[in-house]
């Protein structure tokens, strides 16, 4: 995903990972935004996770892509650009921009330049026949207008059930503003797992081989190196639940005992089975998403779902 990210950590990005931590802790219940597992080290272990048994989410959508990538141009007979926002480096993009005949220009958006500048060169190596146009934008608030003929036919592409992340409200938010950022002409092809067997989703984020629990211990090594933290990672364990009634996965980081944590000088108090909520990966169900996006602009369209192992499903919408 976001490897490299941060080979030299930039100080702005720094100064905002301190506020959250600092507001996060001070909370009741604790809490970490999960934006803040991707640095070099976390990318890579995401990275190790997607490979897996257990974590089917990459693997079913990889799989799904390379079948449904054929039966697009019966959709979008002259697709001519691909807008990614949150691009990362990853192997789904290029099964996309290598299976559209038409496709003349694509555009990554991502908060971080320096990534963002060294996959974009990589891209015009692989890709010399492919305008690549990079974007750089926090996603997550309003994006610029995207400098396109307005008869150019553009689809948005967002994979990996990244929308799971977002509390309902932020989602619908995000969803507003693709729909704004893209125009009227435009289609979005989007990842949303809506697995809710229970077994599947607990094997999922609690691997045998303990990577999603250093994933997510992660975000305390990271606040030790980059903020000064003073946290034992030993002295808190990973935990993965279903949260049923909200139909979400739940990452937590609960204290082993009672116990202190500096950061400078200021104090955190955690006491014995206290949590740092760290995670949300929201399951939509089917009929809920489409309600949901029809909320946002987007009119479904089609969806391609897996029926072997999962409930994972790729959405293609449709801007009103
Ligand atoms: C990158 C957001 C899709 O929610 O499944 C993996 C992150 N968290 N294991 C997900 C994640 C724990 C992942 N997404």
């Amino acid at each position: 995903m976001n490897i490299g990210r941060d080979k030299h950590i930039n100080l702005e990005i720094q100064s905002a990972f301190a506020t959250d931590t600092f507001h996060g802790l001070s909370q009741i219940p604790k809490s970490l935004p999960c934006k803040w597992f991707y640095d070099e080290n976390g990318s890579r272990l995401f990275e190790a996770i997607t490979k897996t048994p257990e974590y089917y989410l990459t693997r079913v959508e990889t799989m799904l892509l390379l079948d449904l990538v054929s039966e697009l141009i019966e959709f979008i007979p002259h697709m001519a650009a691909v807008i990614e926002p949150g691009s990362g480096s990853s192997i789904k993009t290029r099964i996309l921009l290598e299976s559209q005949p038409k496709l003349q220009r694509y555009v990554p958006i991502d908060i971080s330049e320096e990534f963002l500048f060294e996959a974009a060169r990589q891209l015009r190596h692989d890709f010399p026949a492919l305008k690549i146009a990079p974007l750089v934008a926090d996603f997550t608030a309003p994006m610029p207008a995207l400098t396109l003929d307005a008869e150019v036919e553009r689809m948005v592409f967002f994979p990996g059930s990244t929308i799971g992340n977002f509390t309902p409200e932020e989602a619908k938010q995000l969803l507003r503003n693709i729909h704004t950022m893209a125009g009227k002409h435009a289609w979005l092809l989007i990842g949303v797992d809506m697995t809710q067997d229970e077994d599947i989703l607990l094997a999922a984020y609690n691997d045998v081989a303990g990577l999603t629990a250093q994933f997510n211990k992660n975000i305390l090594v990271r606040a030790n190196r980059e903020l000064g933290a003073d946290f034992d990672p030993t002295y808190f364990s990973h935990r993965a639940y279903f949260n049923k009634r909200e139909r979400r996965v739940e990452m937590h980081l609960v204290s082993e005992k009672n116990q202190e944590v500096k950061i400078h000088r200021q104090a955190f108090y955690f006491e014995q089975g206290e949590s740092i909520h760290t995670e949300n990966c929201y399951k939509y169900s089917r009929v809920d998403f489409e309600l949901f996006a029809h909320e946002c602009g987007w009119r479904f369209e089609h969806v391609w779902t897996d029926q072997q192992e999962s409930n994972f499903g790729i959405f293609l919408l449709k801007s009103m």
